[in-house]
């Protein structure tokens, strides 16, 4: 089943928008199966972004990734990866179209308030990153046969 790494940023967590957020994913039918609260540290922060290195903005996004906690999600489902991504909006909130949690929470690109993987793969390595294999709970919510057909 496909998965997909998510994360509430410091922004997020101090606005007071977990809760929120959160319900976003679990009412559209996505399945939960990893949760934790953490302060990133900055070598997570720094292989997380990795790909982000040579640019400009690479040093604020550490300062900002590691400045409060984060809420570290894996979300389970069908296509979750792509969805999320369209559930969370453009990268620049000021172009995220309303309904999307980017487009109804933020104004600012480096206040873009959660993380996303991009694709498949790079979920693959979120996951492994961010979690350990015994924090993550293979489950089925009983409700499932009135989500899918
Ligand atoms: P993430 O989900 O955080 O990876 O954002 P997204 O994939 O939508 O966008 P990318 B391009 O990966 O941006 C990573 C973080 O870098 C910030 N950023 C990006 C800037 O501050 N200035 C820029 O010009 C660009 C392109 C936004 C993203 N996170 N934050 N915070
Ligand atoms: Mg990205």
């Amino acid at each position: 089943m496909e998965r997909t790494f998510l994360a509430i940023k410091p922004d997020g967590v101090q606005r007071s928008l977990v809760g929120d957020i959160i319900r976003r994913f679990e009412v559209k039918g996505f399945t939960l199966v990893g949760l934790k609260l953490m302060n990133v540290s900055r070598e997570l922060a720094e292989k997380h972004y990795e790909v982000h290195k040579e640019r400009p903005f690479f040093s604020n996004l550490i300062e900002f990734i590691t400045s409060g906690p984060v809420v570290a999600m894996v979300w389970e489902g069908d296509g979750v990866v792509a969805s999320a991504r369209k559930i969370i909006g453009a990268t620049n909130p000021l172009n995220a179209e309303p309904g999307t949690i980017r487009g109804d929470f933020g104004v600012d690109v480096g206040r873009n308030l959660i993380h996303g993987s991009d694709a498949i793969e790079t979920a693959q390595r979120e996951i492994n990153l961010w979690f350990e294999q015994e924090e993550l709970v293979s489950w089925k919510p009983s409700l499932m046969s009135w989500i899918h057909e």
